[in-house]
């Protein structure tokens, strides 16, 4: 398995010269000042290119930018209005442009509005690490009460709806506003977390239910793929976070069986996922192993973490939304040992068939805030040594596992 890393730019806390010092072989990034839609030129990727393979001083990093995450689908493609037709002609302009240079893999999704939700990014764990949450209760809190979206109540089982009540009636402004952000995170653009852009954000699907939904992805998946493919390229879509339903809003990559209907719909070796244990890990009856041993050709790419559901007995044999916090990599919901050795099983299945690019790149994804990233301000759930400690730790399962699978 191929350790990589993601960097977000220049702006990063975590430069280039601390990713040396992390047992990671390759850079996941991408050029997040370019809005959505928007063609990826040359010139761009040329001069993110430099600025991974070397500091500011000029020394060599040893180290180069392998996949691109994200290329943004826009919100004009999900919807199919105004450009949409423009930014799939972009979007596929802007593969030919990356590829050309040597950037062959691309993490992406296909959320609606937000990309992953969680109510609080600072959660402080009982050794004093913080961690990012999701509370029923405050996200309820937030639909119910602040937004006040039509037709929400339907979504809540009385127990929540009443335990909300109850908690909102004691939040203050500084709590609400926090609560606010932390669930808006996703959403780019801060004035857009004003509350009447959120409603306005969200009424644009309204006429869109999940069936139109995976119509239009499926659409633009029959349009973009084949181009990846004549490029030799690989497109992973990553799951839902959570991977549930959000705000009214359909979701559509939350299980096994919606990414093999999205897989099935266009049948090429680049239509494949990015398979995020933490984001599919939040539902129990997500089988990740099973995933990789059904549909591992079509495994472009791995995020490994893990999440803990806080009640386990709430959701185990009716998955639905609750609780959950984003945990240490080897406790939690999910078994990244099992994961592990099923990627090096595909792995090696790849190897047997001949296959040049056997190898599967995996990158930690989140991280807990410990020793001295806490209160260090990094990305909400990318700070340095969090994240060095899992890779670390998988490094290590992977290490011993390899004496079995080889
Ligand atoms: C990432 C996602 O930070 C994260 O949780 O895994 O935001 C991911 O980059 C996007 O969904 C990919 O499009
Ligand atoms: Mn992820």
């Amino acid at each position: 398995m191929r350790a990589t890393w993601r960097w977000f730019g220049p702006k990063d806390l975590c430069t280039m010269a601390d990713i040396r010092h992390v047992e990671a072989k390759g850079i996941v990034t991408a050029l997040h000042h370019i809005p959505d839609g928007v063609l990826v030129t040359p010139e761009e990727i040329a001069k993110r290119h430099n600025e991974v393979r070397f500091l500011p001083d000029g020394t060599p990093t040893g180290l180069e930018w392998e996949i691109i995450e994200s290329l943004p689908v826009s919100e004009d493609i999900k919807q199919q209005k105004g450009e949409w037709r423009a930014h799939i002609e972009n979007y596929k302009q802007s593969l030919r442009n990356l590829a050309a240079s040597g950037v062959k893999t691309v993490c992406y999704n296909f959320m609606p509005i937000l990309d992953w939700t969680r109510t609080n990014l600072h959660h402080r764990l009982p050794n004093g690490a913080t961690c990012m949450r999701f509370d029923i209760y405050d996200f309820a809190a937030y639909d119910l009460h602040l937004l006040q979206r039509q037709g929400a109540e339907a979504d809540y089982s009385e127990d929540v709806r009443i335990e909300t009540a109850k908690r909102f009636a004691a939040m203050d402004d500084t709590f609400k506003e926090k609560l606010g952000n932390a669930i808006m995170c996703g959403l780019p653009g801060a004035e857009k977390q004003e509350l009447s852009h959120v409603r306005e954000a969200l009424s644009l699907y309204d006429d869109i239910d999940e069936e139109r939904l995976r119509q239009h992805f499926i659409d633009f998946l029959s349009e973009v793929i084949p181009v990846a493919e004549t490029l030799g390229m690989k497109m992973g879509c990553h799951p839902d976070d959570p991977p549930f339903p959000l705000l009214g809003l359909p979701r559509i990559s939350s299980t096994e069986a919606q990414f093999k209907q999205l897989l099935d719909a266009v049948d090429s070796p680049a239509n494949g996922l990015s398979l995020c244990t933490g984001s599919l890990g939040v539902r129990l009856d997500n089988d990740l192993p099973g995933m990789l041993d059904r549909m591992g050709d079509r495994v472009h790419f791995m995020h490994i973490r893990n999440v803990v559901s806080e009640r386990p007995e709430l959701v185990k044999d009716s998955p639905r939304l609750d609780n959950f916090y984003e945990s240490e990599h080897l406790i939690g919901n999910v078994d990244l040992v099992a994961v592990i050795k099923a990627a090096l099983r595909e792995e090696k299945r790849r190897k047997d068939a001949g296959q040049v690019d056997w190898e599967l790149p995996f990158r930690p994804d989140h991280g807990l805030d410990i020793l001295d990233d806490v209160g260090r301000g990094t990305q909400p759930g990318y700070p340095t040594i969090g994240r060095m400690k899992g890779l670390a730790e998988m490094n290590g399962i992977i290490a011993a596992l390899q004496h079995e699978v080889s």
